[in-house]
């Protein structure tokens, strides 16, 4: 499939004030997790602003696409998604993380455009397998997304709801792997190997599709092609690098789950302009 050039730098432009909006959140709250809320950024700002049915002005709406934030850590992406949406004001960003604040440190009901929480990994997928077969039998048409991180497939629960998915032919349901390749101790193939991930999401019955997860084209053409399928689940593998567009943070362990000092936001601000 083919798309326009000015859509394409549209939504890239886009997913850059993302990032920067990531590191100024995290820098501000002094905690949080940039390395899969940057790898993550260009699959969750293309569906925000260009794939999915959704409204910031009735949020949660019966009839919207839903997205599930399976790795809840990384919700200063979904915060900045949702406040750049017009979901809340974009003030609302520098009280991440604060008592009382609506964005908390794992995605929680409070925030507007967040219908539930996570956090725990490995329950999102059993989640929006729920969600896809309430979607078929209140004889609705939307769409499910379900982002997972690479570490989380490590847990068994999402096997049981990768076989249940396929088993009850929820095709309106896709899940998105954000395969940076790290997790939070190291090197996801050194501590549980995932390979051969494709041939097994196709033994569990699931249409599989495999890209390039900074790359904007392959990302829309790769929801447009689970859009098409019928009759099975898709699950998206989306090639990444952790800590995408700072350099320094790119696949470093340790920036996993800490955020950048001072200094570092500078030039890391520096990076994303
Ligand atoms: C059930 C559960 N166990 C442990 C954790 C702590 N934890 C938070 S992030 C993380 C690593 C996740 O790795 P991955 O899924 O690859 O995420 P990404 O690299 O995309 O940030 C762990 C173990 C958790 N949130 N939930």
């Amino acid at each position: 499939m083919s798309y326009p050039e000015a859509k394409t730098k549209e939504l890239e432009t886009k997913a850059k004030q993302i990032r920067r909006l990531i590191v100024q959140m995290l820098a501000k709250a002094g905690s949080g997790h940039p390395g899969g809320s940057l790898s993550a950024t260009d699959l969750v700002t293309a569906l925000y602003f260009s794939v999915m049915r959704h409204n910031p002005n009735h949020p949660s709406s019966p009839e919207d696409d839903r997205f599930h934030l399976s790795k809840g850590h990384c919700c200063p992406l979904l915060y900045a998604v949702l406040a750049e949406s017009g979901y809340f004001p974009k003030e609302e960003l520098w009280s991440l993380r604060r008592l009382g604040s609506i964005l908390q440190g794992h995605p929680d009901r409070r925030t507007p455009g967040i219908n539930v929480a996570s956090g725990s990994l490995g329950q999102g997928l059993s989640v929006t397998v729920g969600m896809s077969l309430a979607g078929k039998l209140d004889r609705r048409d939307y769409r499910v997304y379900c982002l997972m991180g690479d570490g989380e497939l490590q847990e068994g629960n999402i096997w049981e709801a990768a076989m249940a998915a396929s088993h009850y032919r929820c095709d309106n349901l896709c899940g998105i792997v954000d395969y940076n390749g790290f997790q939070i101790d190291g090197k996801v193939s050194d501590i549980m190997n995932l390979e051969p991930l494709i041939a097994k999401w196709q033994a569990f019955g699931w249409h599989t599709i495999e890209i390039n997860g900074h790359d904007m084209k392959q990302i829309l053409s790769a929801y447009d092609e689970a859009k098409t399928v019928k009759g099975k689940p898709s699950v998206i593998i989306a090639h990444t690098i952790k800590g995408k567009g700072v350099s320094f943070m790119e696949n470093v362990v340790d920036f996993h789950g800490r955020a950048p000092t001072k200094e570092e936001t500078d030039i890391a601000l520096k990076e994303l302009e």
